[in-house]
């Protein structure tokens, strides 16, 4: 039977333009993963959509002088649709902000309470007196209780990762005004997060094949003891408290936003016609449950939500969260205020989307911080897609263009080169498919290039252009053996290049779409002597010096 697979990627804040941060962390790596899984022929689904509330969303309202609504309306819209020109093969993307994620995310809350893991509780917060408003979350910062860097948000310390109460900062402030804040009293509603934390250990000590950079964050929380946190907010955006005496309460969006992959499954579902499918995989336990985030997203997604799942118990519990570290651009954190990015839009204006993927691929931020270059990615396109991988397609079909009539040249007998590279395809597709399994796309692309790299050796030692002039049949046999080569690869390249593997196949003038093939019958994929070779084209050109200078002046500018 296919394995049930749901992947979500994290949902990005809709409150500014897709950048190459969001890809590299959490997005390509999803992606590569889904579109490798579907050439397996697994039963997955891919979910994402924007998250729409939150501190996040009403700072940026404020600083433009707009409803925290026109933000989301705009955001949303745009990161939708730069996500689709840069590939990212979603099944939905939907968004929080939407009648039924708020139903959902309110029932949710409401079968926690009932079953009595909600508490309320009056409490002491931060009030700032000259912006007439409490200070939750990011609209506080102070200096970090724990590694004393200065900056730290009321919900996060950005340095070192830790999650935080605002009461906890040192010299806090008013982030929009800079006021010392007073504490005045006001209500909230509590998960009991800490009697989850046994629970929570146990299911983790099986998790043996989590990433160490998910399993270390998650031990040092353990050990620290898990306490009760507060899952409701005093802001004017947001879902509604679900409850009689909670006027002008929300909820936090760290608890409804990861109830947002349900509701975009639940939304997928409707779409589909089949109101009710999302129960096959959200309600099964055969399903395999998989959260692509990124580092600072680790808290949330590894002991918070599973421990909101446990207490509402219909759902299962994720088996994988693969989170990466982050993407620095030219030796600097990227920085939305400071305007230090990379979007994506900006991006593809220039270039075509898949050098930008096969960059962020090779170069993802698995086990460390990444750090983008333009010099880098321009040698990355020109020496490695062109030279390597372009080079191998362009001089072969080229040849057989001109010497064979643009027919897959006949196979004759073949020898031990070709059935060596023949073989290559065979573990390659292994060693591709393995990595991706373990969720390390540098290997994986890096397995996909070594095969391209093989191919340019084949060509190079065969020599057909030689052979060509003394044995015919021996350069027809060349010709063909990487004709297969070049199939196959249409194939593996899917899941990194998707619009060259596209384009690669119908070159080929292969049957059908790539998307029919199966990957583990890649390595006996044939196209057969004779059939007749599509139109040629040039799959990655190279990029000169004075296009990427235009890059590097425009992010420093
Ligand atoms: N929006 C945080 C972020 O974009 C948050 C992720 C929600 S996933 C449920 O980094
Ligand atoms: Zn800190």
């Amino acid at each position: 039977m296919a394995a049930k697979i749901l992947v979500t990627a994290a949902l990005p804040y809709a409150n500014g333009p897709l950048h190459l941060g969001h890809l590299a962390g959490a997005y390509i790596p999803a992606d590569v993963y889904v579109r490798y899984q579907r050439l397996k022929g697994s039963d997955i689904l891919f979910i994402c959509g924007s998250d729409e509330h939150g501190v996040p969303i009403t700072i940026r309202a404020d600083r433009e002088n707009v409803s925290p609504k026109e933000i989301v309306d705009r955001y949303h819209d745009r990161m939708k649709e730069s996500f689709r020109r840069i590939g990212l093969a979603f099944d939905n993307y939907s968004r929080t902000s939407l009648p039924l994620h708020h139903k959902i995310a309110q029932d949710f809350f409401l079968n926690l309470y009932n079953k009595g893991y909600i508490k309320e509780q009056s409490i002491q917060q931060y009030y700032c007196p000259t912006c007439r408003r409490f200070l939750p979350d990011r609209y506080i910062e102070g200096e970090c209780p724990h590694c004393h860097r200065q900056g730290a948000r009321g919900d996060q310390c950005e340095a070192c990762g830790r999650w935080l109460e605002p009461e906890q900062l040192l010299s806090p402030q008013c982030k929009e005004c800079g006021s010392t804040p007073e504490m005045r009293t006001t209500t909230h509603w509590y998960f009991r997060l800490s009697e989850f934390q046994q629970r929570l250990e146990d299911w983790q000590t099986s998790k043996t094949d989590w990433k160490s950079n998910v399993r270390e964050f998650c031990s040092g929380w353990f050990k620290e003891g898990l306490t009760d946190r507060p899952i409701t907010r005093d802001i004017d955006w947001g879902i509604p408290v679900p409850l009689p005496n909670a006027d002008g309460k929300v909820l936090y969006v760290w608890f409804d936003a990861p109830i947002g992959y349900i509701s975009s499954s639940v939304e997928w579902a409707q779409k589909q016609g089949a109101p009710d499918r999302w129960r096959d995989y959200w309600m099964n336990p055969e399903t395999k449950l998989i959260h692509f985030i990124g580092k600072d997203n680790i808290v949330f997604h590894a002991i918070v939500w599973p421990a909101t799942l446990m207490a509402h118990g219909d759902f299962i519990l994720p088996s994988q969260i693969p989170a990466n570290e982050f993407l620095n651009i030219e030796g600097d954190k990227i920085s939305t205020s400071r305007n230090w990015a990379v979007w994506v839009d900006d991006y593809l204006e220039v270039f075509p989307p898949d050098p930008l993927r096969y960059w962020l691929e090779s170069n993802a931020p698995e086990s460390k911080d990444a750090d983008f270059t333009w010099k880098d990615f321009q040698t990355s396109n020109n020496s490695e897609l062109a030279d390597v991988l372009g080079n191998l397609i362009n001089r072969s079909l080229s040849f057989i263009e001109k010497n064979f009539e643009a027919k897959v040249p006949p196979s004759g007998t073949l020898r031990d080169p070709d059935r060596a590279i023949l073989a290559e395809i065979g573990n390659a597709t292994r060693r591709i498919g393995a990595a991706i399994e373990d969720f390390q796309v540098r290997a994986a692309v890096g397995a996909l290039m070594d095969l391209a790299r093989s191919g340019n050796k084949y060509f190079n030692d065969e020599a057909p252009w030689s052979s060509f002039k003394v044995d015919r049949a021996r350069c027809a046999t060349t010709l063909n053996t990487t004709v297969q080569l070049l199939a196959a690869l249409a194939v593996l390249m899917e899941p990194f290049l998707p619009f060259s593997a596209e384009k690669l196949w119908r070159m080929l003038n292969a049957p059908g779409s790539h998307h029919d093939q199966r990957w583990n019958d890649v390595p006996e994929l044939r196209l057969p002597d004779g059939h007749p070779l599509g139109k040629r084209e040039i799959l990655f050109s190279k990029i000169e010096d004075a296009i990427i200078e235009e890059q590097i002046a425009k992010l420093k500018k």
